[in-house]
């Protein structure tokens, strides 16, 4: 069924190379980077397409969806697949703030829509389980089982997912969160056995660095699960050599994905400093990191991509309605 909904709504402009397999041609014109790859799976300390070949994938992280499912509709997804060239779109469903835990329902219903959207593009998703205040992913856990279990029954079968269980966990030792990912991944994994699932790591996915740890507590105690891999967040202006040095350190060691990164403070506002953040993304594309940048809004902050009062009519091709911000990482993505 997805094949064919993906034959049928198939669009001619995407007829790009969105997918680059590493150290290969680029994926041929006129498929899909969800058609062309496939099935993902993660292969050592690569996510790897389903011939078993290294992809990055590039592209963007949604903002919260009850602030700005305005900026999620046709023609921006047209954009970010088409204009953008993007290969990946991570929806950022949040738990608290007004998010899931106020209407499981809708939210569940919401993101399975986009998911179908971002499908009907030939781009994955990623499922983002947005939880950030409390920082304990146990608080959310039984509401994760009942979130991902539906999804992944409405969805399970499809090739183009990934799941992100915990954003980004904070306040709470590595072991608390290790401990939640293998209570919540076989109830997963017992409906939808193949997609992957991307683990949040200690002190807002910082690999534990914003608390003065490092990557060796996630090396040294892994989480007992196949075909997962660990989240980076970085912010540019926030986040300077030591968290790219650990995250170049982690990176040979175990799989990791970016699914969150700003040009500019941690705050998602402020100056952008592109020089830091292009450091980042080179360290990226020279080891296979994908990447989803925050975010793709309207957001009054440097970080959102458009300016103000582009959603929900647009338009989003072109760089006409793109802050300094956004302009960069379209330029970055296709
Ligand atoms: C920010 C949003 C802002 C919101 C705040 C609190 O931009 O509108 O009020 O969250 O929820 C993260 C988080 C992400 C943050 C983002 C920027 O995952 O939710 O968004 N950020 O601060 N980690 C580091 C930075």
């Amino acid at each position: 069924m997805f094949r064919k909904k993906l034959a049928v709504l198939f669009l001619p402009m995407l007829a790009l190379s969105f997918v680059v397999p590493t150290g290969t041609a680029p994926a041929a014109p006129s498929v899909t980077p969800a058609v062309a790859n496939g099935q993902l799976e993660v292969c050592g300390v690569k996510l790897c397409n389903d011939q078993r070949q290294a992809v990055q994938l590039r592209g963007m992280s949604t903002h919260g969806l009850q602030w700005y499912g305005q900026c999620v509709n046709d023609a921006s997804l047209d954009a970010l697949a088409g204009d953008w060239g993007a290969s990946v779109m991570r929806i950022s469903m949040y738990v608290q703030e007004d998010g899931y835990e106020t209407d499981p329902e809708g939210f569940t219903n919401l993101v399975s829509s986009i998911i179908d959207d971002v499908t009907a593009r030939g781009m994955y998703a990623i499922v983002d389980w947005h939880m950030l205040d409390p920082g304990d992913p146990y608080h959310n856990l039984e509401r994760a089982k009942t979130f991902f279990s539906e999804i992944a029954r409405r969805h399970g079968d499809q090739t183009n997912l990934l799941y992100e269980i915990a954003n980004e966990p904070n306040g709470v030792p590595w072991s608390r969160i290790k401990g939640y990912a293998e209570e919540l991944i076989p109830v997963i994994r017992a409906i939808d056995p193949e997609t992957p699932i991307l683990v949040g790591t200690r002190a807002w996915s910082s690999l534990g660095l914003s608390d003065g740890a490092d990557e060796s507590e996630v090396i040294d105690n892994p989480v007992n699960a196949s075909n997962i891999m660990y989240t980076f967040h970085f912010y540019a202006a926030s986040h300077g050599d030591e968290y790219l040095n650990a995250l170049s350190r982690a990176a040979d060691r175990v799989p990791m994905f970016i699914t969150e990164f700003g040009t500019q403070e941690y705050t998602g506002d402020g100056q952008n400093d592109f020089t830091m953040a292009q450091r980042y993304l080179d360290l990226a594309a020279r080891k296979g990191i994908s990447w989803t940048n925050w975010n793709f809004s309207d957001d009054f902050r440097s970080g959102a991509v458009f300016t103000e009062g582009t959603c929900p009519g647009g338009p989003f091709a072109g760089t006409s309605r793109l802050k300094p911000a956004g302009e960069w990482v379209r330029d970055r993505i296709g």
